[in-house]
């Protein structure tokens, strides 16, 4: 049966995964870590180092390393490259790629006996490639906020935001006015991949490419007045927004067993090729991924903004939009908190829960130990409306849980409602933060055991693209492996408290 390989390309590595739909399985996966597999970059965890800790950058040769790398691996494990059908892949959003005019030229005319990154050096118009960690574009971001107002968030679907691509290029052309004069063409991570796969320029598709604070997502084309005033001739060096198939597969890749020819699906970024991947590209799901961070995502039905502008509206590589919300303080906050109250994982999962009641009589606490960016609050430090320190274990670690799964429920009020969430992530295996989740969303909350799902809803959108229905592959490849039922008894409770997380985000950090 025909097979459909999913490549993510993520900060600190690059996965493949291959699928085979028919028979509902992952016949092939592999990775290369950035640091441990290509150290001579100097990106450990995927970021060149920089005097300033705001910027962060990486060395766009070592994304085309691990692809190298990483197809060499696939093929080296055994996996049955001949029988891949199509390609497709997601990148980390954000992050930009700066080509000359020998790009074009060097993608069709890639030789099998080079390697991608000995190639494509010639084509690079700056060396390196600010990625999604990077923060150092305030003065441009006030620039267009200044200069397009609400009409930005209203348009594109974020107001200006430091990591997003259009305010990056904006500071290169103003710092760097001679590279950015010989910069032909500006890809995302994905299309800039995606391009090499092709051997020919590809589009960005609309889950990407609302990352960029360019695109227009009421018409789904670049926004020339943006696009200008962001840097001079912009709308010339974007390539084209597209979706479906990219081209064809380029016969270097012919090296790894791949037949030359085969569809290239157009990439998409990490977290749009995750709702695919999660199962939650259809509307009434969310996913809520507890990470170092928390996200929240969520299909979108109709196009709609955030009035309060912390959350992000991408392409739905499934049709329509999709809501993101990234919380910074997850599960190393928890971590914290658990620490700081002397308590061991047992506790903080489950006993915790059964020493106290459903809304902790008020107490509630947000553990922000680094500044947050839902909402955003530079000043980090725990909040709390009660004495925290003082108060028992128990007490401590439910508040802390009961803020952040309020916070959440109260920064995806403008989503809409949802009767399903979907957990993944390390911390979603504990039933203390799940029962929480199911109860202050008043949603059945289903843990779903996928390992990597940015690869595979890459794989899945390969497949798509090629005419497999996404929904036979979603009950196949993202089962549900345990519900929690929500508890009518406590809807009260946590409606209730909702004003109270709301006063509390505004509040200033305990002493
Ligand atoms: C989303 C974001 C990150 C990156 C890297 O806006 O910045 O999730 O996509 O994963």
């Amino acid at each position: 049966m025909a097979y459909y390989l999913g490549i993510d390309s993520s900060t600190q590595s690059m996965k493949g995964l291959v699928i085979d739909p028919a028979a509902g399985a992952v016949v092939g996966a592999a990775g290369v870590n950035f640091t441990a597999d290509l150290p001579q970059y100097n990106c450990p965890d995927g970021v060149l180092a920089h005097p300033d800790p705001l910027v962060k950058h990486a060395d766009p040769l070592m994304w085309l390393a691990a692809l190298d790398l990483l197809l060499e691996r696939l093929r080296a494990a055994g996996v049955e490259m001949g029988k891949i059908a199509a390609v497709g892949g997601d990148g980390q959003q954000h992050g930009s790629v700066y080509l000359n005019g020998r790009f074009a030229e060097t993608l069709a005319g890639l030789d099998p006996a080079g390697t991608l990154a000995g190639q494509l050096k010639a084509a690079l118009a700056r060396p390196t490639s600010p990625i999604w960690m990077d923060s150092s574009t305030s003065v441009e971001c006030r620039a267009l906020d200044a200069a397009f107002g609400a009409r930005l968030q209203a348009d594109t679907g974020s107001p200006a935001i430091e990591r997003f691509t259009g305010p990056q290029i904006r500071k290169f052309a103003r710092e760097e006015p001679e590279r950015y004069a010989q910069t032909a063409r500006v890809h995302l991570v994905s299309s800039f991949l995606c391009s090499v796969l092709a051997g020919r320029d590809a589009p960005i598709d609309a889950g990407d490419g609302a990352g960029m604070n360019l695109l227009n997502l009421r018409t789904m084309a670049w926004d020339a007045a943006v696009a200008e005033f962001t840097a001079p001739g912009l709308l010339e060096k974007l390539p084209k927004v597209g979706k479906g198939v990219a081209g064809g597969l380029h016969p270097y890749f012919a090296k790894y067993g791949l037949r030359a020819g085969i569809p290239v699906a157009v990439w998409t970024g990490d977290n749009p090729a995750s709702l695919v991947g999660t199962g939650a590209w259809g509307a009434g799901v969310a996913v809520v991924s507890l990470g170092t961070s928390d996200t929240f995502f969520a299909a979108l039905d109709t196009f709609r903004t955030d009035p309060e502008g912390c959350g992000h509206v991408f392409g739905n590589p499934a049709g329509g939009f999709m809501s993101l919300a990234c919380f910074k303080n997850g599960s190393l906050a928890r971590d914290r908190v658990r620490q700081e109250a002397g308590a061991g994982w047992a506790f903080f999962d489950t006993t915790a829960f059964e020493l106290t009641a459903a809304g902790n009589g008020g107490r509630l606490a947000l553990p922000w130990f680094v500044p947050e960016i839902t909402p955003p609050v530079l000043e980090p430090g725990l909040r709390a409306n009660f004495d925290f320190a003082a108060a028992e274990p128990a007490v401590r670690i439910r508040a802390a849980v009961e803020g952040q799964a309020l916070a959440l429920r109260s920064h995806a009020l403008w989503i809409g409602s949802f009767g399903t969430i979907r957990v993944t992530g390390g911390a979603s295996k504990s039933p203390g933060i799940r029962q929480t989740l199911a109860d202050v969303f008043q949603a059945r909350v289903e843990s779903i055991a996928v390992a990597d799902s940015a690869a595979l809803g890459a794989a899945m959108l390969a497949a798509h693209a090629e005419g497999v229905p996404l929904a036979a592959m979603t009950e196949r490849f993202s089962p549900v492996t345990a519900v929690c039922e929500p508890r009518a008894e406590n809807a009260a409770v946590y409606t209730a408290l909702l004003p109270a997380v709301q006063a509390l985000e505004k509040q200033a950090p305990l002493g």
